[in-house]
């Protein structure tokens, strides 16, 4: 099949790196994919070999394409109307329409098992009269599932851990604990670098490119005012990554002993890497995203210094308690098991398709 996916880049990397990953595992099955995004630059960095299968295209070009057999719109983003009025007229001609999915953002809230898969008739516009269908990604049997490769476990199984960080130009001591760091400006930054750095157990700090490397610097330059040269001298040692491809953004989560993570595929990937984690919600304004994170730790089975350090990083509440990464370990792993034993978003998508086909596009056929 033909797949059509469209992304507006809003800010962050999200939502083109959740569309990338979707559009190469589709490709991997054998789809032919056409990405439609507004702003493609992070995809030189994030994907710097591209893929075959996989056309980027510009968001504006959609004014003078025809659908594929599927039209995926990622995260709510709007397509023109000339291709609306394209998708229409596809429709006629075809006597069937194109599969129109909305690909909705990751939550472990309740509504994502209840919206999953309902038919969204189009009301206005060129394509009214025809139906969309709500996918939602997930974390439990009867959403859309998780984006992961076919052949994740083996990549991850040959990882040489050693190797990679000596390719970064990491050597330390195997005593050292290595942690990740990929944040936007959360509240517990600075707890969590005094923590490290007055704590008997050496910390290396592997700080990511942009935001999560503003924030922290910022941190140590305040520092630095009163004691010149910090963090030398404590247990806290910091590394500064330049902006990896994903594949290599993977290898980092799988190399360290605590991943920070924020948004939503970097949380994903922190999944699957099956370390213990911290993650930070893409704030917004209402607290919306406080919700979000108590469902998902729930979701997780959370123990109580893990909720009580998610809280505090993402200012909900607190400061951040003791780092107890072996404390986390186990709901990480559990998680992961639990996420295995699920189907993966792409074979999902791949059967939703199938079953709302062309002319069966009004059925609701979750899961
Ligand atoms: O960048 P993000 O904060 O994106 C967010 C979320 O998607 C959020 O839901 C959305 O509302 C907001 O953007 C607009 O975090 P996320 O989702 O983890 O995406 C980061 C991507 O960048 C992920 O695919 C990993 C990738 N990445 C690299 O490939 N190399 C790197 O060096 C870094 C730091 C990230």
């Amino acid at each position: 099949m033909l797949w059509d996916i469209f992304c507006k880049v809003i800010d962050n990397h999200g939502d083109i790196g959740v569309c990338w990953r979707l559009s190469v595992q589709l490709a991997s099955r054998g789809e032919q994919v056409r990405l439609w995004v507004d702003d493609a630059s992070a995809l030189q960095w994030m994907a710097p070999a591209g893929n075959d299968r996989v056309q980027v295209l510009p968001w504006a070009g959609q004014s003078t394409a025809g659908p594929g057999d599927v039209v995926v719109e990622a995260f709510g983003c709007e397509l023109e109307p000339h291709f609306q009025a394209a998708l229409a007229a596809a429709t006629r001609a075809r006597g069937r329409q194109p599969a129109w999915i909305n690909l909705e953002y990751l939550t472990a809230e309740p509504f994502a098992q209840r919206s999953h898969g309902l038919p969204s008739p189009v009301l206005a516009g060129p394509a009214a009269g025809l139906t969309k269908h709500f996918f939602h990604p997930g974390f439990t049997p009867g959403t859309g599932g998780l984006l992961r490769e076919e052949d994740l476990d083996r990549r991850r199984a040959g990882f040489d851990r050693a190797g990679w960080l000596h390719g970064q130009g990491i050597e330390l001591p195997a005593t050292t604990r290595l942690i990740s760091l990929f944040c936007y400006e959360p509240p517990g930054l600075d707890d969590l670098l005094t923590h490290c750095a007055a704590d008997p157990e050496p910390s290396h700090l592997i700080v990511t490119a942009g935001r999560a490397a503003a924030a922290v610097r910022k941190v140590v330059e305040a520092r630095r005012l009163a004691s010149p040269g910090w963090p030398q001298g404590s247990s806290l040692s910091l590394s500064w990554l330049p902006l990896l491809s994903q594949l290599d953004f993977d290898h980092l989560l799988w190399a360290c002993d605590l991943n920070f993570v924020r948004g939503e595929d970097s949380l994903v990937r922190a999944l699957w890497a099956a370390q213990p984690f911290v993650w930070q919600l893409y704030p917004q304004a209402d607290d919306a995203h406080h919700a979000k994170l108590a469902a998902f730790l729930d979701w997780l089975d959370a123990p109580a210094s893990l909720r009580s350090f998610h809280h505090a990083w993402n200012g909900v509440a607190g400061s951040p308690a003791r780092l107890d990464p072996q404390a986390w370990a186990g709901c990480a792993q559990a998680a992961r098991q639990r996420l295995l034993a699920q189907p993966d978003l792409v074979s999902q998508l791949l059967r939703f398709v199938r079953h709302n086909a062309p002319g069966k596009a009004h059925e609701t056929a979750a899961g």
